[in-house]
């Protein structure tokens, strides 16, 4: 008899494309059917045919506090019974923007938007009108939303399903996109000496998170910033899945830089949809109607997704907050080694505030080209096996994966108990 699951993702095939809203979730990548989620609480989720399962995709991120925290629904529900959408300007707006800009001290102003994609799409676009170039610099394998001239050697989906250059983008716009590899200092220098005039900015996640999780190198971040400041260009920090989550600060708090642009999303929603981008007040006054650079949008600040950011934005900053899911995120990872050990598994894995890698390798990779050298069928063999025992990971090997607040010793043991007996099934 076929499961719920089974029978919705039947039903969905018919009228979506492969039966999901966003590539990943179709399972391709790990094969199989993709829970029906119906309901989520704290550290868990429960699909169509009442599975519950440990949550360690957090909704790709947002979820810091954990699913449905009280505090975060009840801002929610009071900003929805006041009114859905206004498309015009609201206090609580300023008090996010007060917010941001106060955590991350880069951004001087801050614009809302409704999606991550949208704020690298509009910050790519404000890095060209402020500098008058076209030339973006991007890394192989970072993932930095769906626009035209960033899906050029892209990670997420992308890389999952091997178009990380997707059809559709025309040569003409991914000319203007100049590829590096992550980590990559030598390269850096190169291009600056030999185009740094023609560079509007580089984009780049300072921790990427979606060709599974790589860190930066000590001085990766560091020769960017020196190079944009010294040509001109305008360095953009990818941020949306970092930002509130490897520091309160983001990346450029833990990696002591202090980027042009920046862009958020995820977690200053609260898993509605909100992006934005900020950054320097020069550039910023770029933007419509202080400038020539447009960018608009119906839902931009919208009140209720504002207030899931507001309530989320507020409970991060409390007291050891950052310190205990860090903790929390380092005894997972440690434990997962060490049971790969004991089964003679060849993995490793890393973690980075509560964002963490795992690898079917003997270490973390720094590269786009070590990534691609982990075991991709022993991660889909540990997805499926996990899975089975309730415990729900990103699926597929090119994705980082999220703790939130509300995953706890009991949720560590129940994850590492079950990724022994995966483990030896390997
Ligand atoms: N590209 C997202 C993760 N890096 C996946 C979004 C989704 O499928 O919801």
């Amino acid at each position: 008899m076929k499961s719920r699951n089974e029978i919705l993702f039947e039903r969905a095939r018919e009228h979506i494309p492969a039966g999901v809203n966003s590539p990943v979730r179709a399972f391709r990548a790990v094969g199989g059917t993709p829970p029906f989620l119906e309901r989520a609480s704290g550290a868990y989720l429960w699909d169509a045919d009442g599975k519950r399962y440990i949550d360690y995709v957090g909704s790709w991120g947002p979820m810091v506090l954990g699913h449905a925290h009280p505090q975060v629904v009840e801002a929610v529900q009071a900003a929805a019974s006041k009114a859905l959408s206004f498309g015009a300007p609201t206090e609580a707006e300023i008090e996010l923007a007060e917010a941001i800009c106060r955590l991350l001290p880069s951004i001087e102003m801050v614009r809302l938007v409704s999606s991550g994609t949208e704020a690298t799409m509009t910050a790519i676009r404000l890095a060209r009108g402020h500098t008058g170039r076209s030339l973006i610099v991007k890394f192989e394998g970072c993932y930095h939303g769906h626009a035209d001239s960033l899906l050029v050697k892209a990670g997420s989906g992308a890389l999952t399903f091997g178009n990380p250059s997707s059809a559709g983008v025309p040569p003409e716009t991914a000319a203007h996109t100049l590829v590096l590899d992550f980590n990559n200092i030598e390269q850096i220098e190169k291009i600056f000496a030999a185009r740094g005039a023609d560079i509007a900015g580089v984009i780049v996640e300072p921790v990427a998170g979606n060709m599974n999780l790589v860190l930066p190198k000590p001085g990766f971040l560091e020769s960017l910033q020196k190079n944009c400041s010294r040509h001109g260009a305008v360095l953009i920090f990818d941020e949306v899945m970092t930002g509130f989550r490897v520091a309160l600060g983001g990346a450029q708090a833990r990696y002591g830089i202090r980027p042009d642009l920046t862009t958020l999303g995820k977690v200053i929603g609260g898993g509605l949809p909100v992006g934005a981008f900020g950054g320097r007040r020069e550039i910023m006054e770029k933007i419509a109607p202080l400038g020539p650079v447009y960018q608009a949008g119906t839902l931009s600040g919208n009140p209720v997704a504002v207030a899931a950011g507001l309530a989320t934005l507020k409970l991060v900053q409390e007291k050891d907050f950052q310190s205990k899911i860090e903790k929390t995120t380092q005894l997972l990872v440690d434990g997962l080694v060490a049971e790969a050990q004991k089964a003679k598994v060849v993995f490793s894995a890393q973690s980075v505030g509560s964002m963490f890698g795992l690898y079917f390798r003997a270490s973390p990779p720094a590269s786009f080209a070590e990534v691609m050298q982990c075991d991709k069928d022993r991660f889909n063999k540990f997805f499926h096996q996990m899975l089975m025992r309730g415990v729900y990971l990103a699926p597929s090997a090119y994705e980082a994966g999220f703790v939130s607040a509300a995953h706890g010793a009991a949720e560590i043991d129940a994850t590492l108990a079950a990724a022994r007996e995966a483990f030896r099934s390997l």
